[in-house]
């Protein structure tokens, strides 16, 4: 038993590992229709079995792979994408920690399986934590990590006889290990005169549930057989015209002619190119402005790639087309500017975490989740603690939401989490987090970790070559990672663009004081600002809050005791962001789901809207703040006083 649920590689050994960099090869556009692809999402109920075997390991020693999933056993309907773990009545699931089974059937079209010349993928969005995919039967992908996206091409399988349907099964372990991340361990309690024979808990470093499944949508599409693999744009700007810099990488064919065209939002062309990589110039370019900051922000062009490519069957032609958002980003010792100017992000940190679906995507959540942002007037936020859904990245995009994108680097505090192996399995999800990720213009910095020991000894080697990759990976972004650290023992922030800094000021400490607040805060911006230099964002701080629990003078867990906290903070904040404090994220956008614990009323409760997505009365405080902040950055650009006032809800 220990062997078998010490960590996933442990579990099925050499069955598991060995994927690695293999799977960065390769581009991972998300995979959009156009008139050479088609995409048919495979969403909705799939058959599902946990295995509650002592080891864990029946599955694979019956195969549940090789015959329908019904067929090895009781199954049960689940749906994609959800996390498992909230949308049973057995309590055993929702704590489950192993390998859980997916099945499902997929009709293909006959075009698919008939026409040699189309290539059909298999693309699976997040499956938390490690996942094992089978098509009727024959391996084609293993994956580690739960928060990335991973494919496999299945043309061969799918085209290989008579065939109108495939099975497809995916096998998932939640296991955490100190060389996953987020890293986790597996505690055995052996002491059998209070626990049963083989007792054992997964332990973490983090707090928030670690819920399992498959979160994001699984789909199938299709390419030709020569098609667009991967396309990297940057841009830049030289007075008023952008610059767009494009790369394209091709596969499935050697002989290959490349076009690009920029297209505006009135579907005009304004830019025209040829070849695998070049550069656009767009005169008297929009730019991509964050939400707020501008009277129209996050204007997006369209860039159009066509291939046409030779392949043995004759010529072929794909066409990809890329949101495209033309902006600057860049760091000075005081000040985080967009477009040469200074932003101050004033916004949140979020969760993928709702009632019953747990992380699972959620299409009206989304929405919500934006619509409340935007009532709110934030024009940040951070994917504390991992990379969110593409779809949300989207929204980022066209709404103007400036993002911090954070990998799954949180709960690093044991040594062994700073192993080679930890080391090596980090770079490798930094890799596919900017593959993923880096044509996102609302995408303006790296998070390679959240709170990590970073004061002991093997950090400052571990976040000097963690950062120095992401930046190698992408130069045009800065990088960071969030520490809550003392400032003079800390060995990663050496090599950070921006000092992202965690405080809970009369909250884990110095309980009910919030006087002083103002003095702790200070004290904290001053030391970090006088050893480094560097622009500073408060990335978190905040209160735990009941909502409806009500105590004036406050008391902590009311709002009135949220709100209090809150606005101490901010006294300090309208000091400093005069300074060198470039933003404000506030813990949290809304209460989430945490693992059981005396300090966790069914969650963390720091949130300013419930779960539910309610305001709690600091959701008001932090409305007015925002709307505030964002008319002063405006009045400052602005010529004509009158015009600062005229988006806000407020008048001031
Ligand atoms: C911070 C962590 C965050 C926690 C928060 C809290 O970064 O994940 O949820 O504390 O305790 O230290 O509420």
């Amino acid at each position: 038993m220990l062997r078998g649920l010490a960590g996933t590689r442990a579990v099925v050994g050499a069955l598991l590992w060995g994927c690695g960099l293999a799977l960065l090869q390769g581009g991972m556009l998300y995979p959009r229709e156009s008139r050479s692809r088609e995409r048919k999402e495979l969403d909705g109920l799939w058959r599902f079995r946990a295995d509650f075997s002592q080891n864990r390991r029946q599955g694979f020693e019956q195969q549940w792979y090789r015959t329908p999933l019904r067929e090895s056993g009781p199954s049960l309907d689940m749906p994609v994408p959800s996390s498992f773990n909230d949308v049973g009545q057995d309590g055993r699931l929702r704590s489950f920690i192993g390998w859980v089974w997916y099945e499902r059937e997929a009709t293909l079209p006959q075009r698919w399986t008939e026409d040699l010349g189309t290539r059909v993928v298999l693309r699976i969005g997040s499956a938390h934590y490690y996942a094992i995919v089978w098509v009727n039967g024959v391996h084609v992908a293993e994956h580690e990590g739960g928060h990335l996206p991973f494919e496999a091409d299945i043309s061969r399988l799918v085209q290989s006889g008579p065939l109108s349907s495939c099975r497809i099964t995916i096998a998932i372990n939640n296991t955490l290990s100190p060389n996953t991340l987020p890293p986790g361990t597996i505690l055995y309690k052996t002491d059998t005169s209070k626990y049963p024979k083989g007792y054992f808990v997964q332990n973490t470093n983090f707090d928030f549930f670690n819920y399992a499944g498959l979160h994001r949508t699984v789909l199938l599409y299709t390419t030709p057989t020569a098609y667009i693999d991967d396309i990297t744009v940057t841009t830049d700007v030289d007075q008023d015209t952008g610059l767009v810099n494009y790369q394209i990488v091709v596969q499935g064919s050697e002989h290959f002619q490349l076009e690009v065209c920029l297209l505006d939002e009135e579907g005009t062309v304004v830019a025209k190119g040829t070849g695998g990589r070049g550069q656009l110039q767009v005169p008297s370019a929009h730019l991509w402005w964050p939400y707020l900051m501008h009277e129209h922000p996050a204007y997006l062009y369209s860039l159009e790639v066509k291939l046409t490519a030779q392949t043995a069957a004759g010529f072929v032609s794909d066409f990809y087309t890329l949101p495209v958002g033309i902006r600057t980003v860049a760091v000075t010792q005081s000040q985080f500017l967009i477009n040469g100017k200074p932003f101050y992000f004033h916004g949140v940190n979020k969760h993928e975490d709702a009632d019953i679906r747990g992380k699972g995507f959620d299409w009206p959540l989304l929405v919500k989740d934006f619509n409340l942002l935007r009532w709110l007037g934030a024009n940040a936020f951070r994917t504390s603690h991992y990379p969110y859904a593409e779809e949300v990245m989207q929204l980022c995009d066209r709404y103007g939401i400036v993002v911090i994108d954070e990998s799954p680097g949180v709960g690093i505090v044991l040594a062994q989490s700073y192993s080679n192996v930890s080391l090596q399995h980090h770079l490798e999800v930094m890799e596919e987090m900017v593959r993923r990720d880096k044509n996102h213009p609302s995408v303006v910095m790296w998070s390679v970790a959240n709170e990590p020991a970073s004061f002991l000894k093997p950090a400052g080697y571990y976040f000097k070559t963690l950062i120095a990759h992401t930046k190698a990976l992408d130069p045009s972004r800065p990088v960071t990672f969030v520490t809550n650290s003392n400032y003079e023992a800390d060995l990663g922030v050496p090599y950070v663009d921006v000092i992202c800094v965690n405080s809970y000021y009369s909250w884990y400490h110095d309980y009910g004081h919030m006087e002083v607040i103002q003095l702790q805060l200070a004290t904290q911006f001053e030391s970090w600002y006088k050893t480094y230099q560097k622009p500073i964002i408060q990335s978190e701080y905040g209160a735990e809050t009941i909502t409806g629990f009500h105590e004036d003078p406050p008391l902590m867990f009311s709002e009135e005791y949220q709100k209090g906290l809150l606005e101490q903070y901010h006294v300090v904040l309208d000091q400093k962001r005069r300074e060198y404090v470039v933003g404000e994220l506030i813990w949290n956008f809304a209460d989430f789901m945490t693992d059981q614990s005396p300090q966790r009323p069914i969650g963390n409760r720091k949130g300013i809207f419930t779960r539910q997505r309610q305001p709690k009365s600091a959701a008001f405080l932090l409305r007015e703040r925002y709307w505030k902040l964002a008319n002063e950055t405006k009045c400052h650009r602005s010529a004509v006083k009158s015009q600062c006032v005229g988006n806000s809800p407020f008048t001031f």
